[in-house]
Formats: C-alpha cells, sequence, structure tokens
C-alpha cells in the first residue's frame, strides 16, 4: 500500500486527466484534452477540516442534516487513503483504488466498522456508446432555487450546457436516485465557501441511495458506481 500523498493525479495522456484530493477523496478536477469538466468555487476551502466546494464528493454514511455528525456524513471531511497507485490497464485505462475505514473519530458519531472503497478508472471516451444515447427523457431545466431528490430515476441522465455549451453523460449502477441542487442567487448568500455570481456556473447532480437507507448485516458488502462522459458536441449531435 502507497503512503498517502494529499493529492493523487490520473493521468491518462493527452491532457486528459484526474485530480483526487485525499480530503474527501474528492475530485477536485477532471480535465479532458486540457478543458476543465467540473465546477469547483472560487471560494473553495482547502483547509483539510471543510469539505471542498464543488467537484465530485463521497457522501457517506448518510445523506443530509444528520443529527449524529457533519451534514452529508463524514466520508467526505475524512482523509482518505490510496489503496493502488494510478496504474495503466492493458486497455490503456487509467485506474486508481481510495479507501477509509472507521476511525476513533467516526465510531464515535456512528458506532459501526465499515471499509469504504472507491476505484476510479480514467477512460477513454468510446464513441459507439454515445451514439445510443440520444432518446427522449424529460428535461430537468434549472432557473431558480433546486434542492430536490428523484427517486427511482433511469440509469442514464445528460446534464447539458456543462462546458463551452457541451453534454455530459452520467451512467449510475445501483443508485436508485438523483439529487439535483443549484442555490441559485438566494441561496448562494448561505454557502460562504460559493461566490455569488458563480451558481449560473454550476449544477450539483448526484447518484446515490438517498431516499432509502442501504442496511447491511456484518460482513456484506454493498457496491454502485457511476461514469461520467464528456463530449464533443458533433457527437451528440449525431442524430
Ligand atoms: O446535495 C444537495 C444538498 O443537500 C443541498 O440541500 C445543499 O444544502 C447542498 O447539498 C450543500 O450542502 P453542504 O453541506 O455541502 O453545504
Amino acid at each position: 500500500m502507497a503512503a498517502a500523498t494529499s493529492v493523487v493525479l490520473l493521468d491518462r495522456g493527452n491532457n486528459t486527466t484526474c485530480t483526487i484530493n485525499l480530503h474527501g477523496a474528492t475530485v477536485v478536477s477532471w480535465r479532458v484534452n486540457n478543458q476543465e469538466q467540473l465546477f469547483v468555487s472560487k471560494a473553495a476551502i482547502f483547509d483539510g477540516k471543510a469539505p471542498i466546494r464543488g467537484g465530485i464528493p463521497v457522501v457517506f454514511p448518510h445523506f443530509g442534516p444528520w443529527s449524529y455528525g457533519p451534514n452529508h456524513g463524514f466520508a467526505r471531511v475524512t482523509q482518505w487513503g490510496v489503496e493502488k497507485r494510478p496504474e495503466r490497464l492493458p486497455s490503456g485505462d487509467v485506474e486508481a483504488i481510495f479507501f477509509c475505514t472507521d476511525n476513533e473519530w467516526t465510531r464515535s458519531i456512528w458506532h459501526y466498522q465499515f471499509r469504504l472503497t472507491y476505484r476510479l478508472i480514467l477512460r477513454e471516451k468510446r464513441t459507439r456508446d454515445m451514439v445510443i444515447y440520444q432518446e427522449g427523457r424529460e428535461a430537468v431545466t434549472i432557473g431558480e432555487w433546486t434542492d430536490r431528490i428523484y427517486q427511482n430515476t433511469p440509469q442514464e441522465h445528460i446534464i447539458t450546457n456543462v462546458v463551452s455549451g457541451r453534454k455530459m453523460r452520467v451512467q449510475k449502477y445501483n443508485f436508485p436516485d438523483t439529487v439535483v441542487w443549484n442555490p441559485w442567487l438566494d441561496h448562494s448568500k448561505d454557502v460562504p465557501d460559493l461566490g455569488e455570481d458563480e451558481y449560473p456556473n454550476m449544477i450539483c447532480v448526484e447518484s446515490g441511495h438517498v431516499s432509502s437507507p442501504v442496511v447491511l448485516l456484518p460482513g456484506t458488502a454493498f457496491e454502485a458506481s457511476q461514469i461520467l462522459q464528456g463530449s464533443d458536441p458533433y457527437v451528440f449531435t449525431y442524430f
């Protein structure tokens, strides 16, 4: 097992990288051909204590306000370890594995033993997969403060207008729900680590097991995953 560093880089070549901050195992950057795909607030705090405002956090063991401990649980404010440093697979994909386990602090909040494993794969876009996608689904547009948990959502979503008007495809497995959040101007004031002018440039879309808990018996495991896929506009306009 490698010694922990604070930031881990997955580099697929061709200026395509993914940066993971071990504070919360938060994916703080995903660049494709040098273009950033993720939103991180200009006011994000990197003090190793506060959750990082933006990127892709891990929410565990609870979503939302939690009487036992921090909002959205403790995984996003825990220092994760590196189980497997970034490695190029025979396919060319780059993989890294991160983990966190219970400790004295987590047990003082939530008295369970656990091991969370987070496997990240930076994979080259597969254009043929993308073509399958375009079919009519209900579009959720954001024009005001939005904070919703959609239950039992389809396995795939397209987020539009992500980077320079491009689209991002989300595929989720074993995550029945989708959270959509944008504080808009009114609520941006309540989020100190988000600039008041940043809300038009972000949308939070989270795949999760949110509306119902997962109950794990001792010694059993739960696995879920999501794939985020960026696009060139011409790929999505193919149909
Ligand atoms: O994911 C949506 C949400 O639960 C919203 O209700 C909103 O409060 C947001 O998360 C931010 O939470 P945070 O703890 O990061 O300030």
